[in-house]
């Protein structure tokens, strides 16, 4: 599969526009912030594929990302972002309630944790509800480039124990230095030929 052969099929307003569940869907989630658009842009090896912001909640929408005709990569508005409003907390609840609950082409939920920290409480309560929907989790830890060598190793095994999750479950990746690229490329691979 070549992931540079990526292009964005739409970014649905409402499940109206989500295109027809004819190729499997692997969805990104996670924080704010967390790195989801760049990780798109990373496996594309292509900056201008999803849109990648400075400040936390850009993107609003669900982004369809079709990969080498074969899937799609499912981009999703961060959660536990903090000047969101309420309303506009329920509509995202609401829209990925709809999603989980309607699409039965997906096939796995790739969950971005900050590589830094332990997995907040938002994070818990997004791998509760991809369990909830059957689905296989893959956890990647981004902007590892920011720890060192050592804390890589410790929070890799913290994130591992939080999650309740092996180890071989969690990827420690970069979009900056392209870290677990190849081994993320390799697991969304197995996912879509099971
Ligand atoms: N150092 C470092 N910075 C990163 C990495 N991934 C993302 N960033 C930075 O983190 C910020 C947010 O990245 P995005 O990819 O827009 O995050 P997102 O999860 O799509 O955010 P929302 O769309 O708001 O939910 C940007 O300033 C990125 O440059 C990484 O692996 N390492
Ligand atoms: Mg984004």
């Amino acid at each position: 599969m070549d992931f540079r052969k990526m292009h964005l099929v739409i970014s649905a307003p409402d499940k109206h526009s989500w295109p027809e569940p004819s190729l499997p869907e692997i969805v990104l989630a996670g924080r704010s912030n967390v790195g989801k658009s760049s990780l798109i842009n990373t496996l594309a090896e292509n900056r201008k594929m999803a849109y990648v912001g400075k400040t936390p909640g850009k993107t609003r929408l669900l982004n369809f990302f079709e990969v080498d005709q074969t899937f799609r990569l499912v981009d999703v508005p961060g959660y536990g972002y903090a000047h969101a409003s309420q309303k506009l907390l329920l509509q995202f609840g609401k829209m990925m309630e709809d999603y989980f609950h309607d699409r039965k082409n997906i096939k796995g939920v790739i969950l971005l944790v900050d590589a830094r920290h332990r997995p907040t409480e938002d994070d818990l309560t997004m791998l509760e509800f991809a369990r909830y929907f059957q689905l296989p989790v893959l956890l990647v830890a981004t902007k590892a480039d920011k720890c060192s060598r050592s804390e890589q190793q410790h929070q890799l095994h913290l994130i591992a124990e939080c999650c309740e999750v092996a180890l071989s479950e969690v990827i420690l990746f970069s979009s900056v230095d392209q870290l677990g690229k190849d081994r993320l490329i390799t697991a969304i691979e197995q996912w879509i030929k099971n």
